[in-house]
């Protein structure tokens, strides 16, 4: 029955694309008035599963949602009626937090299934929804794949989280790497330690992330299989968690005096400890995903350098002029402070660097340096045995003229030299949206379609790399998303079919 097949590459606007597609030309007419998503009679998960339900609801209305009485009347028949979705996981999982071991396949993941499922309807030349008989079977390539958004650098409504939760859903993105606070604003409020946001946001309650609606955004991405990891850098990028919390910041000096200018988070202090220990066990409750990001990245040493107390500590611990040794003297603290929490730990590449003690499960994350410097740090990484994740090929805040996706698209994070074991040790990647030029103006064109290249790199297989395939596909791809109210950017030259409806 599904012979003739078609090149299914070629024809379609799957992205990012199954690991095995084989679409016929027998087609169905479907109608929007007649169309029901339900539970298949075997499948072990039923009406009580939330994220079944609504995920029912979502793509109902993804696909029909413009044309719901538009084809159809009475005359015509539909071929097809129902979609019987089979869960065959058991029932006790179905409402559970998505995680890094979950089963993402066909089987068990109703959104990515429905997404495909979607994907493939399309409409004829009179408008009607049609789709062929197709046979998909379909997993990821990688685990973590992930977006991060910058909420410091510019404050993200959380209506502008949501949207971009929702896109990442189409494009099978499943991580949320919330880089919620840095130097610039503190919008997270911290029940703990309200004053963080109240003197370090931009505004004390406009420009906030609530408990509830840290809980809205963990629960919206919940029921779209995406696990929300939020980054507490520390000790650098920590400018705006000074403004609430006197003490937790190096005074810098000139010559003999305090500047009045703060550094890095002060390392030789007791309290600094007791606040860390306090504040990261709130975040360990909020968040409920088992990894938090705890940065690491790019510590300035030189208010550590100009603090007469700091030069005392470095004398006495005996670390010489070495202030990366400092440095892991506070990270190692700190990882043993999150380890209490039960959480694993991400953290920047140069805390791994830097040759602090990891604990064996940690996640380092690559982002420095051209594709020869991004490549040897994989290899180093993986041959110490740690899991690595990739951000380096993949900046999207980088801008330039022309179809750039298409390096994002080329980069591999398997490409380094290294054993079969090594290559297995790399989890995936993340494409970043550092926000120093982005606010909810201007984030989703800037991330979409170009993090959809990203997206296809890590689901699909490696060997899917035929660019101008990707092209035809990812075209089409963006129009959906367009369709679907998200205003990804064009690629080059080109028309939507429903733009000027
Ligand atoms: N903010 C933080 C940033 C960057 C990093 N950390 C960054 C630096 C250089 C580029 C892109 C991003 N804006 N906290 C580095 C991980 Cl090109």
């Amino acid at each position: 029955l599904l012979l003739p097949v078609f090149q299914a590459s070629k024809y379609s606007s799957l992205w990012p694309l199954p690991q095995k597609v084989q679409i016929s030309e027998i087609s169905f007419k479907l109608s929007g008035t007649s169309f029901k998503i339900v539970d298949a009679k075997e499948s072990s998960a039923g009406s009580s599963c939330s994220i079944l339900q609504s995920a029912y609801r979502r793509y109902y209305e993804y696909m029909f949602g413009s044309a719901k009485k538009q084809w159809g009347g009475k005359n015509r028949r539909a071929d097809l009626t129902e979609l019987h979705v089979w869960i065959t996981s058991p029932d006790s999982e179905c409402d559970a937090y998505p995680g890094v071991t979950s089963d993402e396949s066909c089987e068990s993941n109703y959104a990515s299934c429905l997404e495909t499922f979607s994907q493939l309807v399309y409409e004829d030349e009179y408008g009607a929804k049609n789709i062929n008989s197709s046979k998909i079977s379909d997993f990821p390539r990688f685990a973590h794949r992930g977006v991060l958004l910058d909420s410091s650098r510019h404050f993200l409504p959380i209506k502008v989280i949501l949207a971009n939760l929702e896109t990442m859903a189409m494009n099978k993105i499943n991580v949320f790497h919330w880089h919620i606070v840095d130097d610039q604003s503190f919008p997270y409020l911290s029940r703990t330690f309200p004053q963080l946001s109240q003197q370090g946001a931009y505004h004390p309650y406009t420009h906030v992330y609530t408990p509830a609606d840290v809980k809205m955004v963990i629960e919206f991405a919940r029921l779209r299989g995406i696990r929300v990891i939020p980054e507490f850098d520390t000790p650098g990028h920590t400018q705006s968690w000074g403004k609430g919390e006197t003490d937790l910041l190096t005074p810098c000096f000139s010559g003999s005096k305090p500047s009045g200018t703060f550094g890095p988070v002060n390392p030789i202090l007791n309290t600094t400890y007791d606040f860390m220990t306090q504040f990261f066990k709130e975040v360990s409750t909020v968040f409920p995903d088992t990894y938090v990001h705890l940065g690491g990245d790019e510590v300035d040493f030189t208010c550590w350098k100009s603090n007469p107390d700091i030069q005392k500590f470095m004398e006495q611990q005996q670390f010489g002029e070495d202030y990366s040794k400092l440095e892991s003297f506070y990270i190692q603290r700190l990882l043993d402070i999150v380890s209490t929490t039960q959480k694993g730990y991400l953290i920047w590449q140069e805390v791994f660097d830097n040759g602090v003690k990891l604990k064996a499960d940690t996640l380092i994350h690559v982002w420095k340096g051209n594709q020869q410097q991004y490549q040897n740090e994989m290899a180093n990484v993986t041959a110490s045995g740690y899991q690595t994740l990739l951000s380096t090929p993949w900046y999207l805040n980088r801008i330039s003229y022309g179809q750039d996706w298409q390096g994002f698209y080329k980069a591999d994070p398997q490409d380094f030299k290294g054993t079969d074991e090594q290559k297995k040790l790399v989890i995936g990647g993340e494409a970043c949206l550092w926000g120093e030029y982005v606010d909810a103006t201007n984030l989703t064109p800037r991330l979409w379609p170009r993090a959809s290249a990203v997206a296809e790199r890590l689901w699909s297989a490696s060997n899917v790399t035929d660019i101008d395939d990707a092209f035809n596909r990812l075209s089409l791809h963006r129009c959906r998303m367009v369709e679907r109210g998200i205003p990804a950017e064009p690629l080059f030259s080109s028309y939507c079919p429903h733009e000027y409806k």
